[in-house]
């Protein structure tokens, strides 16, 4: 086939990690004609799988200097049809490994809109031996710097309707929410982020949850949970200590390449939140916690950096005219989003709020933590407004029975034989950690 410069020749490509895969496609379609890549957005790569590493400028520079390709444009669906019915290319070219799986979909639709407009699909064998996915994998773990960990979650709440994060005590429970994955309807999903919780790294040091355990020896924590992760981490900050103090703690929590620290308006020694006695807790003064934020708006280095507010209010027996009343202030004073707490077993008020609070802030985010009203599914909370929701304890929770049961079991049999079913092997422990052996 001779170029022809006429000839529109159309490329999908998520480009987070380019290799010679990509360059068979391209120097394939450069036989055809002229090169546009529609570039997968960050939206629609994040509702199907993980969010890629690199933003889409970035993604759309490196495409832009490659030799070959005369245009980029958006592909804003995972779908390939819509810009194929907007651009009318002459020919797409594919690799042939969407012939099977849930890609296959993609490649019936794609063949069906090209076939409306005149176009050829081309399909060229697939390049064995390496695989996106994984090239994105090791990147993640080997370039990773503060910056661009920090600035996922800011990308994730633009990119996603709803984002997912899970608890995160120590490197260990932190790869489990690195690395879990379930595949559903062509969907890969997994979690966004982790949640340092205040409660499971206390819980885990054996210390009640009340703000001993300081703020330096859980960033150390953080640190290396960051060693062998790629995910942006919210910070369960507490009340957030001393307002004078405050200024430094945002820095050294943000130098780390934290993406967000969530404060909650309460004053006096910190209790948890999920207690059923409250009558020893105490909520911050809304003006006093308001003045709080704004002194770590002021100390925050980089734009991404966020500082959410958490409101008490209904776990303090207030109603949503004290907690509206404390949203507003607290926006007003610069935070980035709400968290809007509850502990009733049911969503009744904090969908209440939601509704209240989207009506005026559409664009704020509003974050869920949903540890008493559990049967809340993800869908309804997005339904309902909320943006980002927190599985704030899970790991250290499913870690306690079952390690609990194993040395029980030691106890009454006398050795260790009977707990094998509800143990990693030996092996895979040592497999699981690459380098251990
Ligand atoms: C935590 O995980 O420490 C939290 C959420 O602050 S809660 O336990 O629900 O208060
Ligand atoms: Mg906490």
């Amino acid at each position: 086939m001779k170029h022809n410069a006429n000839k529109k020749v159309y490329i999908g490509l998520a480009a987070d990690s380019i290799h010679h895969g990509h360059m068979r496609l391209i120097e394939k379609g450069r036989q055809y004609g002229k090169i546009i890549i529609g570039l997968i957005t960050d939206e629609a790569i994040a509702n199907y799988k993980r969010i890629p590493y690199l933003s889409y400028d970035q993604r759309k520079i490196i495409l832009m200097n490659l030799k070959g390709v005369d245009k980029v444009v958006p592909q804003k669906d995972y779908d390939y049809s819509t810009n194929i019915f907007k651009l009318k290319p002459d020919y797409m070219i594919h690799g042939d490994d969407w012939k099977q799986g849930h890609e296959k979909i993609l490649r019936a639709n794609a063949i069906k809109a090209l076939v409306k407009c005149g176009g050829k699909l081309i399909e060229i064998p697939y390049t064995r031996g390496i695989s996106s996915e994984s090239l994105t994998k090791f990147q993640n773990l080997n370039l990773i710097t503060s910056d661009t960990r920090r600035g996922m979650l800011r990308r994730l709440l633009e990119a996603k309707k709803i984002s997912r994060f899970l608890e995160a005590h120590n490197p260990i429970s932190a790869l489990i929410g690195e690395n879990a994955l379930v595949k559903k309807n062509g969907r890969h999903l997994s979690f966004d982020g982790f949640w340092s919780s205040s409660l499971t790294d206390s819980t885990s040091m054996g210390k009640p949850d009340n703000e001993y355990v300081d703020n330096s020896l859980r960033l150390t924590g953080i640190n290396h949970i960051f060693d062998v992760t790629s995910k942006p981490l919210i910070f369960d900050g507490d009340t957030g200590g001393k307002k004078e103090h405050f200024d430094m703690k945002i820095k050294s929590i943000e130098r780390l390449g934290v993406s967000a620290v969530i404060i909650e308006d309460k004053t006096g020694l910190k209790k948890n939140s999920l207690h059923q006695n409250t009558s020893n807790q105490t909520q911050e003064d809304a003006n006093i916690f308001a003045e709080k934020i704004s002194i770590g708006k002021k100390a925050q280095g980089s734009d991404d950096f966020m500082i959410i507010a958490r409101i008490e209010s209904f776990i303090l027996n207030k109603d949503i005219k004290d907690a509206m009343k404390r949203a507003h202030k607290y926006i007003e004073a610069g935070a980035d989003g709400i968290m809007i707490h509850s502990k009733s077993k049911k969503p009744n008020e904090i969908f209440e709020f939601s509704k209240k609070f989207k009506k005026i802030y559409k664009d704020i985010p509003l974050v869920s933590v949903p540890s008493s009203y559990n049967h809340v599914t993800e869908k309804q909370l997005l339904e309902n407004g909320f943006n980002l929701v927190i599985y704030a304890n899970h790991m250290l929770r499913a870690s306690y029975p079952a390690m609990m049961k194993v040395a029980l079991q030691i106890l009454k049999n006398g050795r260790s034989k009977e707990s094998d079913k509800e143990l990693f092997s030996i092996n895979d422990i040592l497999n699981l950690i690459p380098g251990t052996k």
